[in-house]
């Protein structure tokens, strides 16, 4: 495998650098994005002066950047990406930090709403086991904006979807979604409100978490992991468009909205059209509420599901990043309080993607996003925000990658918590608790 590389090894803050390109021969990119996509970075350079990101390192700390031509994402076109390798050791008495920052190519303009890019792990295993990635944006007026998350070492490419909104400070970890301002940014704040426009510079951080890098971490035995590597790909700001799939307004009957519904042996799902709760959402006029009474069956995969079929001409979802809905509880106070949500899609090809959340008896209608991204098997519980292929769906893979250019079904399940309806919750006993009633509305994806 060839790499162009450049090893960087400095001791105090910003630096220009140059990036060495290999032996292998570069063509030109090939990507003429639309105008609603502004390119920030996608590392496609043929002259290695087209590498333009500044690092900064704390005392002792160093980094290596390589282009590399052999491992880039699922993306068409696609040339090269960026591997960056942090090696960022603890100094008694001075704060550990690494960045590379970027002038922004060209003005955000305010219609662009999501920033997104590529990620992905170096596939080793053993510590340290994660890394913290935050992305920086950074103000003409100064205002310092975060998104923070942690970064594992997959080998599996993941694309990121970040919301470009913010509003107030607190802690960037809590905002993998969307920005905030840290709060030890607070000062720099002035009307703490993203403003998109006005957005002039961007930030990548990739750096172990203090504990392993100072071998504090129980199971790093009192060894230090100051060292992590990532790759990093096509960082684009970009605007969605908001197309609705549903939002039940226009249904006079429950035949118009042509939904099907199953539930597990012995359960009840029944919708109805309600027009007299409804999403916040302007000129709504109805929702749909939905009661369930889904018994416990042997293997404990019990459900209860809407199918919205997808017309054939709404099934490219390509340009979407996000499936967003309305929900609202039934503000129950005695047991069985809250349920779970299974939101599933199913690609025309047969794969089956998930994501599960629980759902507090809350009466207050809350909108909640998810991720159309997903690309691996896992339990959906653990994946709330983004989609993934269930293990009892796996037999049906194809490519193990969540497709967006021909879906083919929504599914909506809605049920009580096995914990309730099966007598484990520490208050229920026995098979009791089998009802939950959920509200719906406004069905979109952007
Ligand atoms: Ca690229
Ligand atoms: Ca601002
Ligand atoms: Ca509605
Ligand atoms: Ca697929």
């Amino acid at each position: 495998m060839k790499h162009s590389t450049h090893n960087i090894k400095i001791a105090i803050l910003v630096v220009s650098l140059l990036i060495i390109i290999g032996g292998h021969t570069l063509t030109q990119a090939q990507d003429t994005p639309p105008p609603t996509i502004l390119v920030i970075d996608n590392f496609d350079y043929t002259d290695p002066a087209g590498f333009k990101w500044e690092l900064g390192v704390s005392q002792g700390g160093s980094a290596n950047l390589l282009l590399d031509a052999q491992v880039i994402p699922p993306d068409s076109g696609n040339l090269q990406s960026l591997i960056v390798e942090t090696i960022v050791p603890c100094v008694a008495g001075s704060a550990r930090f690494q960045y590379l920052q970027l002038a922004l190519p060209g003005r955000f303009t305010p219609e662009l709403n999501v920033l997104e890019f590529w990620i992905r792990g170096d596939g080793q295993t053993g510590a340290p086991f994660a890394a913290e990635f935050t992305i920086t944006l950074i103000e003409g007026s100064g205002e310092i904006w975060k998104s923070s998350r942690l970064v594992n070492r997959s080998s599996t490419w993941k694309l990121i979807t970040i919301n470009l909104t913010g509003q107030g400070t607190g802690d960037p970890f809590d905002h993998s979604g969307d920005f905030i301002i840290p709060t030890a940014s607070a000062p720099k704040a002035v009307n703490q409100v993203l403003d998109v426009a006005d957005i002039r510079l961007i930030r990548m951080e990739s750096l172990t978490t203090n504990t392993w890098a100072c071998g504090t971490a129980s199971r790093a035995g009192g060894q230090s992991y100051p060292s992590f590597k990532i790759w990093i790909d096509q960082i684009v700001a970009r605007q969605t468009e908001v197309v609705r799939i549903n939002d039940f307004d226009r249904a006079q009957s429950l035949e118009d909205l042509s939904i099907e519904t199953q539930a597990t042996a012995g359960g009840t799902i029944t919708p109805q059209l309600d027009n007299t709760t409804f999403a916040p959402t302007p000129k709504n006029v109805q929702s749909l509420q939905v009661q369930t009474n889904v018994p416990c069956i042997q293997d404990g995969n019990r459900d209860a599901v809407l199918e919205f079929r997808i017309p054939q001409a709404q099934r490219d979802w390509r340009n979407s990043r996000f499936l967003e809905l309305w929900i609202r509880g039934d503000g129950a106070t005695t047991p069985a309080v809250g349920g779970k949500l299974t939101v599933s899609l199913v690609e025309d090809s047969g794969e089956i993607w998930s994501s599960i959340r629980r759902v507090s008896p809350h009466d207050e209608w809350r909108k909640i996003t998810i991720s159309l991204s997903g690309n691996q098997v896992d339990n959906p519980r653990n994946h709330p925000l983004d989609f993934v292929m269930a293990l009892g769906a796996s037999d049906r893979s194809v490519n193990g990658v969540l497709d967006l250019d021909n879906i083919k079904l929504l599914r909506i399940g809605v049920a009580s918590t096995n914990g309730w309806a099966c007598g484990t919750a520490i208050r229920a006993e026995g098979n009791q608790y089998p009802n939950f009633t959920l509200w719906i509305d406004d069905i979109t994806r952007r």
